[in-house]
């Protein structure tokens, strides 16, 4: 038997190369092996303001992006979160089994409620129930994703315990697969805190479809660290950043590359990372446009996803109402 694979991302604005090292690189090497599903969930995107029209196409933006960095419909399923039904009913049920301290005690929202001006809301309190939705609906194995994430997956696997223990074996267990070195790429300006699409200063973020010369701007700008040295060290957080993402991209590892710049400038190395970038990001830009158009080519691959999705969701949902006493 295969394994099963889950994992999302929000469709809340343009992906970047945080999301690409820290979750996509990993699902296009898995989608191979394992039975994939890889959802954009819309749900969660709403737990802070969304635009409509924009967020119908960042949905498609977002599918599109999938597939230009490798995701293979033919191997994977993508699909949209709104459109299987089962993901909020699923959450209803975990919410009732959810302790209110435990959702309080998550970092995420915290972060995220601070930065809402007119009063959080109850959905982004209850994100992380549905996101275990997500996951257990498909009795998934492995949930790759960036370090970020690790507390939402262990509330996952704590709810998949508890319901297991309250009701007989009905889940499984997810576990996280999180990359020690790549899972949590900092802001370009500002190394102590991660590159997020809702950063609010831009040239933190490379996205995916930046131009070449957005690109190479972001990478002359990024800040560095005092001295000279091209070399991975706790007191180098910024240029530890930037050797991180070379080693991602070039698939080399921080030797080779600390060997390679060695006596040079901070100047030389960023033109060497923003080539290597431009050359990453170049077949990714081109394939996005080329499929972004044909609407109706992403329409069939969301609809066939969400299709089989259900058909896999909605056995767990039976059995999980059915050891409830619903229905
Ligand atoms: P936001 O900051 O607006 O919430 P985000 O940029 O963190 O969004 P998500 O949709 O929350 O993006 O994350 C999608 C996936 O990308 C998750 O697996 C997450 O762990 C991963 N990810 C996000 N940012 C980074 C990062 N800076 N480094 C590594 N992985 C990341
Ligand atoms: N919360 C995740 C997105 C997400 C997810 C999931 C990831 C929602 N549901 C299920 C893995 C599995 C984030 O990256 N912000």
């Amino acid at each position: 038997m295969k394994k099963v694979i889950f994992s999302g991302i929000q469709p809340s604005g343009n992906l970047h190369i945080g999301n690409y090292v820290g979750a996509i690189a990993q699902w296009v090497k898995l989608q191979n092996e394992s039975e994939a599903f890889f959802c954009i969930v819309d749900l969660h995107a709403i737990t802070v303001p969304q635009d409509p029209e924009t967020l119908r196409e960042k949905v498609l933006d977002t599918a599109a992006l999938y597939i230009a960095c490798g995701i293979d419909p033919k191997k994977a399923h993508i699909f949209v979160q709104s459109e299987n039904p089962d993901h909020p009913y699923l959450a209803w049920l975990l919410n009732c089994i959810t302790p209110f301290g435990q959702l309080e005690r998550m970092t995420q929202f915290k972060d995220k409620s601070k930065k809402q001006q007119e009063g959080t809301n109850a959905g982004l309190f209850d994100y992380p129930v549905l996101m275990a939705a997500d996951i257990l609906l498909y009795q998934t194995d492995e949930v790759p994703v960036g370090e970020d994430q690790k507390q939402h997956i262990e509330i996952t696997r704590d709810l998949a315990e508890k319901f297991n223990r309250d009701f007989g074996q009905t889940v499984k267990v997810p576990e996280a697969l999180i990359q020690n070195e790549t899972s949590r790429i900092m802001s370009l300006q500002n190394p102590t805190s991660k590159m997020s699409k809702s950063d609010n200063d831009p040239m933190g973020t490379i996205n995916l479809l930046d131009g070449v010369e957005i690109v190479s701007e972001k990478v002359a700008k990024a800040v560095t660290d005092s001295g000279t040295e091209i070399v991975k060290r706790e007191d180098k957080l910024a240029i530890s950043n930037l050797l991180t993402i070379h080693s991602v991209f070039s698939e080399s590892s921080i030797q080779e590359i600390e060997k390679e710049y060695k006596g040079k400038s901070y100047a030389e190395f960023k033109k060497g990372l923003a080539d290597l970038l431009n050359k990453k990001l170049d077949p990714i830009r081109e394939k996005y446009n080329s499929i972004r158009e044909d609407v109706k080519f992403l329409r069939q691959i969301l609809d066939e996803g969400a299709s089989y999705a259900r058909s896999k969701s909605s056995k767990t949902l039976r059995e999980v109402r059915v050891k409830m006493g619903l229905g």
